[in-house]
């Protein structure tokens, strides 16, 4: 860089920059990097940073205790125009270390070669133990007054609007390790109320694998991979886990969850979250509920076919946080309402028969309806991964006035280890004072010292009572808002290790969800368990587990049985008579499309004002358009997003067709044709792939004029859920309305009833 150049004011460069930001974005699809499109020379004329990507956000600038500071979001960043030291001291090169001679040895005395390669060798920090794969958003949660009647909690109020980062996240896999795999989701909502800050620490599944804290060492290494081989990766289709879930069969409910279409969601928008435990509440006049929280998605609940997935995992294993990246820049804010579910707080802790302290256990929708109390909008991208969705710590004992805890065992475990864990991974225990944890109210705790400690606290006295510091802090009351630690009578008990007797029923309410589910969503966990059991190495594992499966149906049982090749026992203990629950459903009704992908094929000799027609429809109804051609650059003028050689039908939730290209330069007609195309002479291989692709995953396919061909060569016209017609409108506003059922499952005849 030459550094000898005039500075241009900050001004100047970012209203410039702004200006390209603005044109960057208008009419095109989401997802380029950087908020001004690079040049081609390397920039010389010193400026300022570039200011973050429109759709950008990051903590509020607030103090480690809580205060507004007025500072821009900016000045949490690099500033100036120039390479500086840590300290700020202006540097002149960073490409060379300071040598005795161009060809001695480095010098000891070269501060910045030292600052900068120790700084770096500690650049990363201890992964999450689990949930170690992660995605966060900003956004706002805004009350519904709904729930003023139950608890005290402020942001719950009507119209109230309280700040929120989300992270979602795997369970299994290692930071670098692939969106798409089966596993449960996180889904952990930091609220930053007035009162303190909320954290809902919750998964997309309404129950867990086992019902003790203590136990849960156990079936995370289980879950792991192998201690020796340190395989497989964020999979449970292996030995370890079968070995252990088989055995503790109170982990039956949550695996068969895991093997439903659950377990491989298409979004995070499309998942649904629970808190799991039952919570207490408490109203304004000390009046308690007992209650479940859930989190229901304005696009419905929707999951990939395994095949998405797998073939995911190698073409786009980011695809859950591209997703969620390039859905809030395309304006298609994901959006969620809590609910609750409310029971009385009675000393039983049971709602029609259902042991509420039991986390292996749901409280079916039909008996206790959910309750919409909010809605939560994410608008805002972090600008940092690393300072945000990295740093984010999330812990069960974050709580407001108006939410208490219960005895559930999980859950009282689960407030000791979220601190615990912090303290290694983030480095001690002043992490609350990190941007991403900093509190939205009034910080003063008498908590002092420690490790990066970023607050420079006044007064003599961090200890009560005092009279040196004038008795600050004081304890506040109702009238304050303090917090409530509901008086819950404990009954007299003896010390024991060991769970009520109602924990004892495993197999009930996995029955209750297998009879809930449609045909095909039967077929797909029939599918899920063969795998996975078909991957174990022992048979005495899979034996262990069809027993289980007897436990819960003969039919479950019998045709995964037949997939291993084993027979299929018969129940040890009698079939539970339960009646299904329809909720647990994900099929069956309709939702919409708000940032739904659909890709366009084309070439030169495609329809391209229809081309272009669909393109602004497909905007104007909230999707995003991609065009998919030979080649990159432009078609007809409108630039090529996806080429043959790029694309991969399992970005597409519809797949439109407007014209039959034929094969490009760089097709191989007799490769393709054995990775699964239909061998044709005048239609590209991969055109054909995708078409076959997207009919075999249930998607709509559209097309119109020379695109009708292609759905003759690859052999599905005429099919259920495939659309050709005239005009490109036509087509269009057929597929809109097939992709609001999720998929065309009726194109494939059910094999269970
Ligand atoms: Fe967690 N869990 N968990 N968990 N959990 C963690 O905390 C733990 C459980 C959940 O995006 C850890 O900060 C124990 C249930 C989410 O940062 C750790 C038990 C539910 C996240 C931990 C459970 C969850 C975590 C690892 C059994 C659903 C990711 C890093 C008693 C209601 C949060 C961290 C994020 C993370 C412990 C069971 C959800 C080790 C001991 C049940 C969404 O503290």
């Amino acid at each position: 860089m030459d550094s000898s150049k005039p500075a241009k004011t900050v001004k100047d460069v970012v209203g410039a920059a702004a200006e390209k930001v603005a044109d960057a974005l208008t009419p095109d699809v989401p997802g380029a990097p950087g908020s001004a499109p690079p040049t081609v020379e390397e920039p010389t004329t010193p400026h300022g940073p570039l200011p973050a990507k429109q759709e950008q956000g990051a903590p509020q600038t607030r103090t480690p205790t809580g205060a507004v500071t007025g500072a821009p979001a900016t000045a949490n960043g690099q500033q100036g125009a120039y390479l500086t030291t840590s300290q700020g001291a202006r540097l002149r090169d960073t490409d060379h270390s300071l040598k005795a001679g161009p060809r001695g040895p480095l010098l000891m005395q070269d501060h910045h070669f030292r600052e900068k390669i120790t700084h770096f060798d500690h650049e990363r920090i201890p992964e999450r133990v689990v949930h170690a794969r992660g995605a966060g958003a900003h956004g706002v949660f805004t009350g519904y007054g709904t729930a003023e009647a139950v608890t005290r909690a402020g942001f719950l109020k009507k119209g109230k609007e309280t700040e929120v980062f989300v992270r979602f996240s795997t369970v299994l896999g290692s930071r670098g390790s692939a969106d798409t795999v089966r596993d449960t989701r996180g889904f952990a909502t930091k609220f930053y109320t007035d009162e303190g800050t909320f954290d809902l620490v919750a998964n997309n599944m309404p129950v867990f694998f086992i019902q003790d804290a203590i136990k849960f060492p156990d079936i995370i290494h289980a879950a792991k991979p192998h201690p020796d081989r340190e395989i497989p990766q964020a999979q449970s289709a292996h030995d370890t886990f079968w070995d252990f879930v088989s055995l503790h069969t109170e982990a039956q409910h949550h695996t068969m969850w895991n093997m439903s279409d659950r377990g491989i969601p298409r979004s995070y928008r499309t998942m649904e979250g629970f808190g799991v435990h039952t919570f207490r509440l408490v109203d304004a006049a000390g009046a308690t509920v007992l209650a479940k929280f859930h989190w229901k998605p304005k696009l419905g609940v929707h999951s990939l076919t395994w095949e998405e997935a797998q073939l995911l995992g190698g073409v786009d294993p980011d695809f859950h946080r591209r997703d969620l990246y390039d859905a809030i820049e395309a304006g298609a804010y994901p959006e969620w309402e809590l609910g609750i579910q409310v029971f009385p707080d009675t000393p039983e802790e049971t709602f029609a028969g259902i042991d509420l302290l039991d986390p292996t256990k749901i409280v079916p929708e039909e008996l206790a309806p959910v309750q919409a109390v909010g809605r939560l909008t994410l608008n805002r991208t972090p600008r940092n991964f690393f300072a945000e969705t990295e740093q984010v710590a999330f812990h069960l004992g974050h709580l407001p006035p108006g939410i208490d805890v219960t005895n559930d065992p999980l859950l009282q475990g689960r407030l000791f280890s979220y601190v615990d864990t912090q303290l290694t991974r983030l480095g001690g225990p002043n992490f609350s004072q990190i941007p991403i944890n900093r509190p939205h109210a009034d910080v003063n705790d008498m908590l002092r010292d420690g490790f990066h400690q970023q607050a420079v606290h006044a007064g003599v006295a961090p200890y009560r009572p005092n009279s040196l510091d004038g008795g600050n802090p004081f304890p506040a009351g109702d009238a304050e808002g303090a917090f409530v630690d509901v008086p819950v009578t404990v009954a007299q008990a003896t010390k024991v290790r060991a769970n009520p007797v109602s924990f004892d029923d495993h197999f009930s309410q996995v029955r209750l969800f297998w009879l809930s589910m449609s045909p095909v969503e039967k077929e797909h966990i029939v599918r899920a368990y063969t795998f996975e059991l078909g991957k174990c190495y022992h048979q005495a594992i899979k034996e262990r587990q069809l027993q289980c499966l007897a436990n819960i149906d003969p039919v479950l049982c019998q045709q995964v049985a037949t997939g291993l090749g084993l027979p299929a026992p018969e129940p040890t203990v009698p079939l539970a008579d339960v009646a299904p629950s329809p909720a647990l459903s994900q099929v069956g009704r309709e939702w919409p499309s708000d940032g739904r992908m659909v890709g366009i094929v084309v070439d030169p000799d495609s329809d391209l004002d229809g081309v272009d027609q669909v393109r602004r429809a497909v905007f104007a109804a909230g999707m995003v358009p991609l065009l998919i051609a030979p080649h990159g650059g432009t078609v007809g003028g409108t630039p090529v997003q996806r080429t043959f050689a790029t694309a991969r039908s399992v970005e597409f939730d519809a797949l439109l067709l407007a014209g039959a290209p034929a094969p490009a330069p760089d097709a191989i007609p007799a490769r393709d044709a054995k990775a699964g195309a239909a061998a044709s002479a005048t239609v590209d291989p991969r055109v054909l792939l995708m078409v076959q692709e997207c009919w075999r995953h249930a998607k709509a396919i559209g097309a119109w004029g020379a695109g009708a061909d292609v759905l003759g060569q690859a052999g599905v016209t005429g099919t259920p859920g495939v659309v050709a017609g005239d005009s490109a409108a036509e087509v269009l506003t057929e597929v809109q309305r097939l992709m609001a059922t999720h998929r065309v499952w009726q194109r494939f005849p059910a094999s269970i009833a």
